[in-house]
């Protein structure tokens, strides 16, 4: 049997059925799980989507009214689908709700997925986990209506960086079909990637005055601190990008944001061409990816500063 008819004989067979993806959920998270469940309901079965926390900014999403913070005590889910996540631990604090679960299905597209469920429908030729379920919706013969596109769409462009990185010829087609649907375009690109809050606008202006330029202009390094956040009551998610802005700089390299996280300190590193910031996060207890990476240190400020940047140098060409 193929992977996706054991999806659809698993699907089927259950009654209850619970949604998790990973801690921290971007926009294919939380879009990839809307779109399973309002789907899944569609052909009449019970779903629950356990998020225990994310940003507001999703509430524009069908279904997001529906997302609980906890699973039930008592309820015992026939099934578990896991999605985008790549491991258990991923899932973390809705990890018990996975191993409790009868059966167990995972859909992502991380190459490092562990094949962790019963059944795992693991594509990492896709630019997201909801490109992948648009195969899966398909394969189980439910219509994608306008509400579970708006929810795929806002997985592809937001996985994509809106349709930049890790694109393919598949994407383009896809987000054609979820167009025909007639969702609005302009207003999900807005909601994710322009719309800010004051807080935010006010604490990136405050990374901005302080960004500097090391390593003969290589890398731009700045940071925000405890009263900072406490001074503009920041959220979860309110300091998304701010890194960005030191990358984009000509001839910078890489780019370091540092945020201070009680009497630690929260690392977010990107590099443009060549520099594998994963190495240097993997070794100080961080991970990511080759341009993209992070950790958390004890470190004084100045010392962690002057470990980051010397890392850097021995890799700067
Ligand atoms: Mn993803």
């Amino acid at each position: 049997m193929s992977v996706l008819e054991n999806i659809k004989e698993s699907i089927l067979a259950s009654n209850s059925i619970v949604i998790l993806t990973h801690e921290n959920p971007d926009g294919d998270a939380v879009g990839s799980s809307l779109a399973m469940m309002l789907a899944l309901k569609k052909i009449g079965k019970k779903v629950d989507v356990v998020i225990p926390s994310l940003n507001k900014m999703y509430d524009i999403l069908p279904g997001y009214e529906d997302i609980k913070k906890y699973a039930e005590e008592n309820d015992n889910y026939d099934l578990c689908i896991a999605l985008d996540s790549a491991d258990l631990e991923r899932l973390h604090s809705c990890k018990e709700v996975f191993e409790k679960a009868e059966n167990t299905i995972v859909i992502d597209h991380h190459i490092t997925n562990q094949n962790f469920g019963d059944v795992n429908y693991v594509n990492a030729a896709a630019s997201s986990t909801c490109q992948n379920l648009v195969v899966v919706i398909g394969y189980l013969d439910i219509a994608i209506s306008k509400d579970i596109a708006m929810c795929l769409y806002t997985g592809i462009l937001t996985d994509t960086g809106g349709f930049r990185y890790n694109v393919q010829i598949e994407t383009f087609e896809i987000a054609a079909m979820l167009l025909e649907t007639g969702i609005d375009i302009a207003k999900i690109y807005r909601n994710f990637f322009d719309l800010t809050t004051m807080a935010r606008t006010k604490v990136l202006g405050k990374a901005l005055d302080r960004l500097e330029l090391l390593s003969n202009g290589k890398v731009a390094f700045t940071y925000i601190t405890k009263e900072d956040e406490e001074k503009y009551d920041l959220m979860d998610g309110d300091h998304e990008g701010i890194v960005n802005y030191g990358r984009d700089i000509e001839n910078v390299e890489v780019s370091i944001f540092v945020r201070q996280i009680d009497e630690k300190y929260k690392v977010s590193m990107r590099s443009n061409e060549y520099l594998d910031v994963s190495l240097i996060a993997s070794k100080y207890g961080g991970g990511g990816h080759m341009k993209a990476a992070g950790l958390t240190s004890n470190m004084s400020f100045d010392l962690l500063k002057q470990t980051l940047v010397a890392e850097i140098e021995k890799q700067l060409k």
